[in-house]
């Protein structure tokens, strides 16, 4: 195991997209993104997915070059066509004046269509909160997912961010797939040997099961909360491909594309000025005093907690990356 610099890091990242034909900005996001999945601990969206983003765009599934077009919806609303790209440089392009229309007029909804999302979403919601805006977003993916009594998967693993300012400049996050699990998990517990928790999947029969290589093979992952992660899971399918004009979930197909991983759907993103609250006291300082009631009441992990904390040791000892994984990465810096 060494343990490599984020910069380092960042770097290395940036290599294996330039030599897998992005631009040099689609590399500086991705490798950016990637790499503090990595060091925040989130590693079913870190150094993990490097192969399959090479495999994507190997296959000629996504457009490494795309140029997202930004369209003005209204005085609230931005729409960005993603061109077959990344959603992470669309959401970069529409940030700047999404961020001026939630100022000017309380709130803005950033509606991305034709993008690709293979990545955590918390770092679509972190740079706003910490800018004093409340952020929610939402991106669904691939039909994984099936919906209670349903004889197939329907729902992507359809992830739901939200970040808030609090007071002292933290920030309030929480960014949680609508599975049990996240897909990416199922993919390293079938690598590693583990056992999924039950009630996490099904097999191919339906029969539940808590073998991950059974859920990946024709089996389907499960709402958490049963029929209320089955509904969170609507909304966002609705939220990110109907309002955005992007494909749900189950539209999605990349046959023509073997080696395709990325889902090509939609990402909404609302802004909200908490500044416009009616709050008497200021907005963060009432996020703060429901952090400290939770505190009070005996919770001693608020989301984010576990990731800020894996951030501040890596940042500090570096990020530990094994002697495999070291070989896999340079092994993809060669087209
Ligand atoms: P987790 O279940 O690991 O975590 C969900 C949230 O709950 C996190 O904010 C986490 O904080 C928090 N949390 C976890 N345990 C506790 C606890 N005991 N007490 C309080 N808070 C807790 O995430 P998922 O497996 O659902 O998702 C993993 C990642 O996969 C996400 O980043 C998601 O965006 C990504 N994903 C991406 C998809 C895509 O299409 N791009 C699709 C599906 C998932 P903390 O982070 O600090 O642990
Ligand atoms: O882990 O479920 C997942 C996932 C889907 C798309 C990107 N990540």
């Amino acid at each position: 195991m060494t343990h490599m610099d984020f910069d380092a890091l960042v770097a290395l990242l940036r290599r294996i997209f330039l030599a897998n034909g992005t631009s040099e900005a689609v590399a500086d996001i991705l490798a950016r993104n990637c790499a503090s999945a990595e060091r925040d601990g989130a590693m079913s969206h870190g150094l993990f997915r490097m192969a399959g983003y090479v495999s994507t765009l190997r296959s000629g599934w996504v457009d490494g070059r795309a140029q997202p077009q930004l369209e003005d919806g209204g005085a609230s609303f931005l729409r960005v066509d993603a061109a077959n790209g990344f959603a992470q440089p669309a959401l970069a392009i529409a940030a700047p004046m999404a961020i001026d229309k939630a100022r000017a007029t309380g709130a803005c909804v950033v509606a991305i269509r034709r993008s690709h999302h293979f990545a955590a979403l918390w770092p679509d919601v972190e740079p706003f909160a910490q800018q004093g805006l409340v952020a929610i977003a939402m991106v669904n993916s691939m039909a994984y997912v099936a919906p209670p009594g349903a004889r197939h998967p329907v729902y992507g693993t359809n992830p739901l961010a939200f970040a808030a300012p609090r007071a002292d400049e933290r920030i309030v996050v929480f960014d949680q797939a609508v599975s049990v699990l996240a897909h990416g998990d199922v993919q390293i517990a079938a690598r590693d040997g583990h056992m999924l928790p039950a009630d996490a999947g099904v097999d191919a029969a339906g029969q539940p099961t808590r073998d991950p290589q059974a859920v990946l093979d024709g089996g389907a992952l499960l709402p958490f909360g049963g029929h209320k992660g089955a509904a969170i899971a609507l909304m966002i399918e609705i939220m990110a491909a109907a309002l955005t004009g992007g494909l749900f979930s189950a539209e999605v197909d990349w046959s023509a594309h073997p080696g395709a991983q990325t889902p090509c759907t939609g990402e909404c993103l609302i802004l909200i000025d908490p500044s416009r609250s009616g709050s008497a006291v200021g907005f963060a300082d009432r996020v703060e005093q429901m952090v400290t009631a939770l505190q009070e009441a005996g919770q001693a992990r608020m989301p984010g907690d576990r990731r800020f904390a894996a951030r501040e040791k890596a940042m500090r000892e570096g990020i530990p990356v094994s002697a495999h994984m070291l070989r896999q990465l340079e092994a993809l810096t060669t087209a």
